[in-house]
């Protein structure tokens, strides 16, 4: 039977096969499969490939990548908005062993060229709309002499090449030997803060990208007649993979749409007649609660899947409710490729439901390391083919995630209930979440402290209901200095993504409580926020 301890937890669903493959060989083998089926579609537009075409666009994109001089190992940049052609890029890039780093499209310049700065790039696609952002972001002194190449994608701009015209080339120059090693080459390298610090660059492996989609292949179970909206942005592991390749690998049809607009979007769940739905929390609560949702016909969805935060059995339920549909429940990381337990109905609401196939875990005693008894609360740890090679140029930063016997350390907090499953509850690493977006306090606290009047600055995440938490910021003033919250507020409003703005106020303290060596005591913040 299954095994219930929480220093033992293995899945209840057998091991699957998880094929030694490149990720296009992966993907592209389905796309001979799928041949005239409807690969990727885009709502507002109506443009569209076959799974036929996808390939064949894939290969000429990748031959003339090759012609130009793109070669395994280098890495490339994408700023835009969801688009069919995405996929494209991303199987082009894999065929060549090139590595796909996806920026948030809603970056400020000032973040993207520390992305870039960080990331090495020496290409950058975007759309025509952002380029003028693009640019500044690339005219930076320590970006700008690594950047060789922007395209944009839609339409053809000056001061960019056209990604069209990748996909005239005549495919000659497709590179049939490109050796590719799929446990140790990187193909994705999202950005995320992972338990401390500034945003890191996430490597994760062919290897990690094919086993989770295999892991999740029987539970959600997508045919190739159902229709999955890509609602999620594909900067975002969530978008990127689970949503996108999920999508493709099962030979159903993407359809995408540029962002989350809530009239847009039940138009096209109900225009298109989607089948598959993936979204966060705060969608969640939308479909649950907003008027508007009653006018759309949302009868052909077979079910949701809501991850990136927690999402409350209360809420499960009254979603449940009103729509008639399951809601899914997916939990894990970037880290992690990112799914590490998925609650398929009926399930078990309010935990993260069973841990997928080929997995383990533990929960663990913060401070012992030592496996914690069932209700008590210890840190989430996992092992298993999605496991992240490591960060970029941080091998620290990586020694602090995984341990030296291979244990990735979440930085979550959960327990174990008597019927084995688990329940995530709290939030042991620093990260605030916002509507499911990463925001890394450390960054937050290193920009204030580069306002003129600031001596001293932490930031922590105030609960609120629907969104995850709002990012606060306590602030130490100089002496003698004059200056408003809200002043601090629009100095980070004006530097930052709007996910990332200090929506929970900002406060003024005469010092920041810290431990003798240093750090923050964000515990001490969090109780006095929750007293006052
Ligand atoms: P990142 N419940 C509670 N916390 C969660 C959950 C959940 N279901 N899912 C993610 N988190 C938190 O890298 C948790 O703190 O990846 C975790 O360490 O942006 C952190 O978010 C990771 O944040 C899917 C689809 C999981 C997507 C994802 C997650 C990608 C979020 C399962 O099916």
């Amino acid at each position: 039977g299954p095994v219930t301890s929480p220093a033992d937890i293995r899945s209840r669903i057998p091991d699957v096969e998880i094929p030694d493959v490149s990720f296009a060989e992966f993907i592209l083998g389905r796309c001979d499969e799928f041949k005239d089926n409807i690969a990727v579609s885009d709502y507002l537009t109506g443009r569209k490939y076959t799974y036929q075409q996808i390939k064949d666009f894939a290969r000429r994109v990748a031959s003339a990548l090759h012609k130009r001089g793109y070669k395994k190992g280098d890495v490339i940049t994408t700023s835009t908005l969801n688009l069919p052609e995405f996929p494209i890029l991303v199987l082009a890039a894999a065929s060549l062993g090139v590595i796909v780093s996806p920026a948030n499209h809603m970056y400020t310049a000032a973040e993207l060229s520390r992305m870039l700065e960080h990331n090495g790039a020496c290409a950058i696609f975007t759309i025509p709309q952002l380029l003028p952002l693009v640019k500044e972001a690339i005219s930076d002194p320590n970006v700008s002499g690594r950047i060789k190449e922007t395209f944009t994608f839609g339409h053809e701009e000056e001061g960019a090449l056209f990604f069209h015209t990748l996909m005239e080339d005549d495919g000659k120059s497709f590179p049939e030997n490109v050796d590719i090693d799929p446990k140790k080459d990187v193909l994705l390298m999202p950005y995320s803060s992972g338990t401390t610090g500034l945003p890191k660059g996430v490597m994760l492996s062919h290897h990690n990208i094919v086993a989770n989609i295999m892991q999740l292949r029987d539970l959600l179970r997508v045919s190739p007649d159902e229709k999955t909206i890509a609602l999620l942005p594909f900067f975002h592991i969530y978008g990127l993979t689970a949503v996108q390749f999920g999508s493709l690998y099962n030979g159903a049809q993407l359809v995408t749409i540029p962002r989350f607009e809530p009239e847009m979007f039940l138009k096209a769940m109900h225009e298109e007649k989607i089948t598959i739905l993936h979204a966060v929390p705060p969608i969640v609560l939308f479909l649950a609660k907003h008027p508007m949702v009653a006018n759309f016909d949302l009868s052909n969805v077979s079910y949701m899947v809501s991850g990136a935060a927690p999402l409350s059995e209360s809420l499960t339920m009254e979603c449940q409710n009103r729509l008639g549909f399951p809601i899914f429940q997916g939990y894990g990381l970037t880290e992690t490729s990112p799914v590490i337990n998925i609650d398929c109905h009926p399930g078990y609401p309010g935990t993260i439901g069973l841990l997928v196939p080929n997995t383990k875990a533990k929960l663990v005693d913060v401070d012992t390391g030592e496996p914690v008894k069932v209700g008590e609360l210890g840190e989430y740890c996992m092992d298993g083919p999605q496991k992240m090679l490591g960060y970029l140029n941080n091998q620290q930063a990586t020694d602090e995630m995984i341990d030296k016997d291979g244990w990735l350390h979440t930085g979550d907090l959960g327990y174990m209930r008597e019927d084995g499953m688990v329940v995530i509850e709290d939030r042991l690493k620093e990260l605030i979440k916002y509507k499911g977006y990463q925001v890394p306090p450390a960054e937050l606290e290193g920009l204030l402290l580069t306002h003129p009047a600031v001596s001293d600055a932490s930031v922590i995440g105030i609960p609120e209901e629907g969104v995850g938490e709002l990012p606060r910021a306590y602030v130490v003033l100089k002496p003698d200095v004059t200056v408003t919250p809200e002043e601090i507020s629009k100095f980070v409003e004006e530097r930052v993504t709007p996910s990332k703005r200090l929506r929970g106020g900002v406060e003024f303290l005469a010092e920041i409580p810290k431990t003798p060596s240093g750090k923050i005591l964000r515990r001490v913040l969090k109780a006095k926020a929750l007293q006052a």
